[in-house]
């Protein structure tokens, strides 16, 4: 993947066959030295055929991973890469050129358009991408094999143990499965740590974290004390959802297995990362499971809704709030279903084709509510994407990478019971307070759960990439750090045989991860902008904009500016504040925190 913002956004290209120029740097030719703007101009037009190459042998490779589609995809990574290293080093002359506001901002994008910058040393750089093309591979491919090739399953299927089974030991098993066949990723990850941070520093930052941090319109300590805050602010939240989780779960596995005051074993939570805690809800986490709030599970099973329909559902909300209809290459040209006849990357992504209408889904769909608010999810990409695919390349990106987390997401929070209950999907709400509660804890098992996650994958990178953690400690921090932050334990021993980060598919992807913990916090507050613009008078967890233009307006006047200013300008058009804060989320769910101090009053919390 090769931008910033690897898995959704691939900012495209128009790229007529035999109509595109050879990509020789700007100012290698002959005549005057172009202007900086001319520069920024020429960068534009020559970024479009090498993305549009770039998108097409990265969706060959994750549709269709062989040998041969490895190779032609680093190849192209390759060549972007290299062409991206001479652009950077030709721009240093314009530092102190005079420049118009946006050719000042292009130059400062320009050294942020790979999440894996590589050394101007071609025989390094050729090895990146040949390290990055294969650790996607080994993600999309690995397996756990117990007795033999015919005993593997895949994660789809141990996933589903993860969800389904409440037998201790298959759990252990579906995860240690899992977990184990992500070790042969190990060395390959080391030593692209190593060529992507000299990458990084032959491009003028510390190291890829301090790289990574840089995109954020702030200095990067500065970014990194913005997201220590903001945990700061919802941490008391999250902190008594696992003192009740945990109670919940020893009641169900024993308090021998789950003790209190002490971290959950990982397993239990019904998700491979324990990062969502949503398939527990039902059986489990449910407060009072005599009362209205069922998930769509049994619905989308029992009224056969396939890929397509899931799909059409979730268009059909956009375009209820006034954005088009998807073209048709999309229906033509996505992956929605795990094909039957080959091996491919299933972790859902969107992606931008060419900077005309070419948008895509890649993903594996399965009747369920979580694939349901995946789809409406990266419909949210697809549409950023058809937003600012008129502006030049280097601004065709979110404002910042939450803000093309959240678009979708904030669409998720309108798929209200209520709104379920419209398209068929569950049962009419009987309004109570009981309801409410129930919910509330739904809506936490995702939106609360999933924060600390959110937060520790890339503070273990960051440190990675500055040397903080080196790899003889690679898992034991990162364990460290799933205990600080989630309060959660591996089920069984691990140690530096293991390579668990590997196990989570951003890692080997290379994908940063912070932009989701940003966007699991701002998406309430687009959320709370969007319900005023709707006029949405009552309590924030009530409020669907479906079918509100207006909101829609509001929406897409932000989407349409992609990244062709700060962020905090772009954020203050549609929140009316420059900062983001967590006021929002918590007025969301207020019900649920004064609940959950009555239920956890007395308890041993805390881990
Ligand atoms: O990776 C994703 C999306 C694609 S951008 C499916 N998400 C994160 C994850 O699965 O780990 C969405 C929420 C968190
Ligand atoms: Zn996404």
């Amino acid at each position: 993947m090769k931008r910033a913002a690897a898995v959704v956004a691939f900012a495209g290209a128009l790229a007529l066959a035999g109509c595109t120029k050879p990509s020789t740097p700007p100012g290698s030719g002959p005549g005057a030295a172009p202007t900086a703007d001319e520069f920024i101009a020429q960068v534009n037009e020559q970024l479009k055929p090498l993305l549009r190459e770039s998108a097409a042998a990265q969706w060959t490779q994750a549709t269709d991973i062989t040998i041969d589609t490895q190779y032609l995809n680093a190849r192209s990574n390759d060549r972007y890469l290299e062409y991206l290293g001479a652009t950077i080093d030709k721009s240093k002359s314009y530092k102190d050129a005079p420049a118009s506001p946006a050719t000042a901002r292009s130059l400062m994008l320009l050294r942020l358009q790979s999440s894996a910058p590589a050394p101007a040393d071609p025989a390094k750089r050729a090895e990146l991408s040949a390290l990055l093309a294969s650790l996607d591979a080994m993600y999309g491919e690995a397996k756990y094999c117990p007795g033999g090739p015919q005993t593997c399953r895949n994660l789809d299927e141990l996933s589903e143990t993860l969800a389904t089974s409440r037998d201790y030991a298959a759990l252990e098993e579906a995860w240690t499965g899992w977990h184990d066949a992500a070790r042969p990723m190990r060395p390959k990850y080391q030593r692209f740590v190593e060529l992507a941070n000299e990458g990084a520093r032959e491009f003028g930052f510390a190291d890829l974290g301090a790289m990574w941090r840089s995109g954020y319109d702030m200095p990067p300590d500065e970014f990194a004390a913005e997201t220590a805050r903001l945990w700061g602010e919802v941490k008391p939240l999250y902190s008594a959802m696992q003192c009740y989780a945990r109670r919940r779960l020893a009641q169900r596995y024993g308090e021998d297995k789950v003790p209190a005051g002490k971290p959950i074993p990982a397993q239990l939570l019904g998700n491979m990362w324990a990062q969502t805690w949503n398939k527990i809800y039902d059986d489990i986490l449910k407060p009072y499971p005599g009362a209205s709030i069922e998930t769509a599970d049994r619905g989308l099973v029992r009224q056969k809704w396939d890929a397509v329909r899931m799909t059409k559902s979730a268009e059909t909300f956009y375009t209820s709030i006034g954005f088009p209809a998807l073209p048709q290459t999309f229906w033509e040209r996505s992956m929605l279903v795990r094909p039957r006849d080959r091996e491919v990357v299933c972790h859902a992504s969107a992606w931008d084709m060419d900077d005309a209408d070419d948008v895509r889904i890649k993903m594996c769909m399965k009747p369920n509510e979580e694939d349901l608010f995946t789809i409406y999810h990266e419909l949210g990409h697809v549409y950023y994407y058809l937003a600012y695919n008129d502006l030049p390349p280097l601004f065709q990106n979110g404002a910042h990478d939450g803000f093309h987390e959240a678009i979708g997401d904030t669409v998720n929070l309108s798929v209200t019971p209520a709104y379920l209950h419209r398209i068929g999907l569950v049962g009419a709400v009987q309004p109570s307070r009981e309801a409410v509660i129930n919910q509330q804890m739904k809506m936490a098992t995702e939106k609360i759960a999933f924060l600390p996650f959110g937060k520790l994958i890339d503070e273990w990178r960051w440190k990675v990439f500055s040397g903080e953690i080196t790899p003889a400690h690679y898992n034991e921090a990162w364990w460290k750090l799933h205990e600080q932050y989630q309060g959660i334990a591996p089920p069984v021993p691990r140690t530096e045989a293991d390579f668990d980060p590997g196990s989570k598919y951003h890692v080997p992807g290379n994908t940063p991860y912070t932009r989701y913990f940003l966007s699991f916090i701002i998406q309430f507050q687009f959320q709370k902008a969007l319900c005023d613009a709707a006029g949405f008078k009552g309590p924030l967890h009530e409020c669907s904009i479906f079918g509100s233009k207006a909101a829609g307006e509001r929406f897409a006047a932000m989407l349409k500016l992609g990244q062709s200013e700060p962020w905090q300008d772009t954020f203050e058009k549609l929140t009316g504040t420059r900062q983001m804060d967590a006021a929002a989320i918590l007025e969301y769910f207020q019900p649920l925190s004064a609940w959950l101090a009555e239920q956890n009053k007395g308890q041993v919390c805390g881990w």
